[in-house]
């Protein structure tokens, strides 16, 4: 079949968005060669094909159908298992608005190497449009884009992660701008596998890997990389953050956003349940999204937040009843896992679920333990957050949820306290700026080495983090009533290497007295990295600490900030003159204070 015949979704009048999207995609055609085009709708229909599709090819494979119904398996290729950041680049014209963080290229050099890798790459494949809306289709918050992608895996799992099909065209055809995804998986070839963004001309470029961050490219690189950069002109923020709503047995619900770096336990957050004594007390918690935050002032002065995801793509290994309750309920149906472990009952399992032993491993090998985990521990599960039991009706509200608190957090085995409070908000923003944590499987590379990973969008600001973080203090500005800025650490270790903290539904208590905080209600002691509680500010009614945990979870170590401190001036030197001096000042202030 000639693609460039079936090229045109409708005959349209020159000049219009669809006009637009005809023409990219038919130039995208001609280049890469598909022997089909077909454009989702998101019908139930065509996912029903496309997934029979998968199972007759193998892409998907099924799980039993008793305890999982519609709920399939994909195996990935072994070496493409989680975002490649040395692969990932910001295409500026100049380098330094890419910035010191992130991978530069120059955009025409970037287009010609990714064209040349897309040529002809689709031959005997299917080239799918996608077009889809980033958060609720009829908020104002919310963006479009349309991926063209040569993988079914890739649009079934864009039909769980996005609104995608006719509404978000429809949509497309009102506002006249989207953001252009290409992607091919080409030969799952490391060595030709690149993710490029332009963020001027929003548009994104993806070769080599089928892999969520990589190839779903309305997450990490639309609604991170580009949004930031679309956020930073228009006035919002586009963040690397969690939403959940507290609601206190009066009825009243705090939404409370944070960011913490890949794999570091947002979706469980986003999902706790409160402990036995909070339940009864009549605490409930709700969840608007586990992964991204799309955040712009409101008339009056509060920060309203939406999710602009439509499901989770959440880490399956560590997710069990007693862990995550609501994401097992979650994922018991209509789900795709990837590189799961399964039983002898074709059952997903992966290591921290529960005592089975598993029959297969992620890449289908009999279970030997001498190769290492039975589910890799990057696997991954994709499921629509409407299957929560905790989803907030306000998820879908097109204004968005006013935020209470913005919270960051990392890995941290030594050094900080379970959570502290900023004074203000320049002070949360060097807070969220300093963030460091220990590295996860999320990406390639060596695991659980400390890097500072600022707001937990390393992997993502699409532009040089000195303006980014110029962007974030621009908001304290007349008539803004911002969020409290709060750190927390659930991954502190003692002398033995064991956590401290039991964490999970415990860490309510925490957001608990952030909340008492906010209202005015709680006690804290003043250091001079910010506002500590002490033990008996929070409710650890059950909780058993040992001495040392109550020592190193709510203790000030004066000489270890000092330390800290001089690493964190020697980071925000790295950004050199664009850094804002605002923040440099802040963080001499903190640092002379720490020196007496
Ligand atoms: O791979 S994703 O970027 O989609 C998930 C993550 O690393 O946060
Ligand atoms: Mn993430």
């Amino acid at each position: 079949m000639n693609a460039a015949i079936d090229v045109f979704k409708r005959n349209e009048f020159p000049g219009s968005s669809l006009a637009a999207l005809n023409a990219w995609v038919a130039e995208v055609a001609a280049l890469t060669q598909p022997d089909h085009i077909h454009w989702c709708d998101g019908s139930d229909a065509e996912n029903a094909l496309l997934t029979k599709q998968m199972l007759a090819d193998g892409t998907l494979l099924p799980l039993n159908p008793e305890t999982h119904p519609h709920s399939w398996l994909h195996r990935s290729s072994p070496s493409d298992v989680a975002r490649v950041e040395h692969l990932t680049f910001v295409c500026t014209a100049q380098p330094d608005d890419a910035g010191p963080n992130n991978h530069w290229m120059a955009p025409a050099e970037a287009h010609a190497k990714m064209d040349a890798l897309f040529a002809g790459c689709m031959r005997g494949r299917t080239l799918y449009v996608i077009p889809y809306c980033m958060g609720p289709i009829d908020s104002p918050l919310s963006r479009c884009g349309v991926e063209i992608t040569d993988s079914p895996y890739v649009v079934a799992n864009m039909r769980i992660m996005t609104r995608m099909g006719a509404p978000a065209l429809a949509r497309i055809e009102r506002e006249g701008t989207f953001v252009k995804g290409l992607h091919s998986t080409g030969e799952l070839d490391p060595d030709r596998r690149f993710i490029m963004h332009f963020p001027d001309e929003l548009a994104i470029k993806s070769f080599g890997s089928g892999y969520g961050g990589n190839a779903l490219l309305g997450k990490k690189c639309h609604a991170l990389r580009i949004a930031s950069h679309q956020a930073r002109h228009e006035g919002w923020l586009a963040e690397h953050m969690l939403i959940v709503g507290i609601e206190n047995p009066q009825g009243e619900t705090h939404y409370i956003a944070a960011a913490f770096p890949s794999a570091c336990g947002k979706t469980n957050l986003a999902m706790l349940i409160p402990p036995e004594g909070y339940r009864q007390a009549g605490w409930k918690v709700w969840t608007v999204g586990d992964d991204i935050c799309w955040m712009r002032p409101g008339a009056d002065g509060r920060l309203y937040a939406i999710n602009p995801e439509a499901g989770f793509f959440g880490v399956a290994p560590g997710t069990s009843d007693s862990s995550n309750p609501n994401a097992l309920a979650t994922i018991s149906h209509h789900t795709i896992f990837t590189n799961v472990a399964v039983t002898d009952e074709q059952e997903p399992w992966w290591e921290g679920l529960d005592t089975r032993t598993p029959a297969l491993d992620w890449q289908g090998r009999k279970y030997d333990p001498a190769n290492g985990p039975a589910a890799h521990p990057n696997s991954r599960f994709t499921v629509s957050a409407k299957q929560c039991p905790s989803y907030s009706a306000k998820a879908e509200d097109p204004q968005g949820v006013p935020i209470s608190a913005i919270v960051f957090g990392g890995r941290r085995a030594s050094l900080v306290p379970l959570v502290f409070e900023a004074r203000d908000w320049t002070h949360g923003v060097l807070v969220g700026a300093a963030m460091g944590s220990e590295t996860t499987a999320a990406a390639t590379g060596a695991v659980g080495v400390m890097r500072r990973d600022p707001m937990a969008m390393k992997p993502f600001c699409g532009y040089n983090f000195a303006d980014y973080f110029a962007h974030w203090l621009s908001f304290d500005r007349a008539g803004a009533k911002l969020p409290k800025i709060f750190h927390v650490n659930w991954f502190r270790k003692g002398g033995d290497g064991k956590f401290l903290w039991p964490g999970f539904g415990e860490n309510l208590r925490v957001l608990e007295w952030m909340i008492q905080r906010v209202e005015g209600k709680a006690d804290a002691v003043e250091t001079p990295i910010g506002h500590l509680p002490r033990a008996e500010d929070l409710n650890l009614d059950g909780v058993a600490l040992s001495d040392e945990a109550h020592d190193l979870l709510f203790g000030f170590d004066r000489a270890g900030w000092q330390a800290e401190f001089a690493g964190i001036g020697e980071y925000l030197q790295e950004f050199g003159a664009r850094t804002p001096q605002a923040l440099k000042d802040e963080q001499q202030r903190i640092a002379a204070r720490l020196a007496h």
